[in-house]
């Protein structure tokens, strides 16, 4: 049997779930490399060909000459060209579901990544820095608050269908435990939380890359703080 075109090189983070809930809603076949950040994987020589970042997630295009992609939201948009699924066609319907997806990597993720990062590895490291913690946590709110308002009369992000825009986010605004912030008065956004939560392939797609635990759930458990501080404990020393 021939390979699947896509080969995905991913692991249990925010950004590295995105591509398995679209390939996994798509009912698409792919190969998944899990990528060991204890071991460094993801700046291993060969690794930074395809991911020059040296982050995941990463897929290559078996059938388009080992074409590499590398960031999430561009990968979201490759797969959704390629398979012609999740990604409307008409100019405004296209344009609204990228604004939502851009929304997500330069706003969302980033802040979002930073209010964990203060909270979940710097701190336990000795590095409690509460400006920082609090400019991070309100820009949170901030944007949770964001797509609150624009789910107040939707039931989806994005040309009132279900899109790449709405993959990219959740797993990221669904993490807000994780960053501790509060979502209290967000009832559109928790409703569209719960519209995802019921989606089966979603679902699946949140235990695929097994060997870490998700970022939300049992967040609050010590070992789980211990052993993620340690993984990133030489990047907060250096
Ligand atoms: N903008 C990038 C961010 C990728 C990213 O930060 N990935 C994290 C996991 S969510 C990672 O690989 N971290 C490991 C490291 O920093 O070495 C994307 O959306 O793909």
């Amino acid at each position: 049997m021939a390979a699947p075109d896509i080969h995905l090189y991913t692991a249990a983070t925010m950004n590295g779930y995105k591509p398995v809930i679209f390939l996994e809603e798509a009912g698409e076949p792919y190969d998944l490399t899990f990528i060991d950040f204890a071991r460094k994987e993801q700046k291993a020589p060969e690794y930074l060909k395809l991911n020059p970042n040296g982050r995941i997630p990463t897929i290559v295009d078996r059938a388009n000459q080992d074409f590499a992609v590398f960031e999430s939201g561009a990968i979201l948009w490759y797969l959704a060209e390629k398979f012609d699924k999740f990604l409307p066609t008409g100019p405004r319907d296209r344009s609204e579901t990228l604004q939502w997806l851009m929304f997500q990597m330069g706003g969302i993720g980033p802040m979002m990544g930073q209010a964990m990062y203060f909270q979940r590895i710097a701190a336990p490291n000795g590095q409690e820095e509460p400006f920082s913690i609090n400019r991070y946590v309100d820009e949170t709110r901030r944007l949770l608050e964001v797509l609150n308002t624009r789910l107040q009369d939707r039931e989806w992000l994005a040309a009132d269908q279900y899109t790449i825009a709405d993959m990219a986010t959740y797993p990221w605004a669904r993490a807000y435990v994780w960053a501790k912030v509060s979502i209290d008065g967000l009832d559109h956004l928790g409703a569209w939380f719960d519209r995802m939560d019921a989606r089966p392939m979603v679902q699946k797609a949140l235990t695929i890359p097994k060997e870490q635990p998700a970022f939300w759930g049992k967040a609050d458990e010590i070992e789980f703080l211990k052993e993620n501080a340690a993984r990133f404990a030489s990047d907060v020393r250096a």
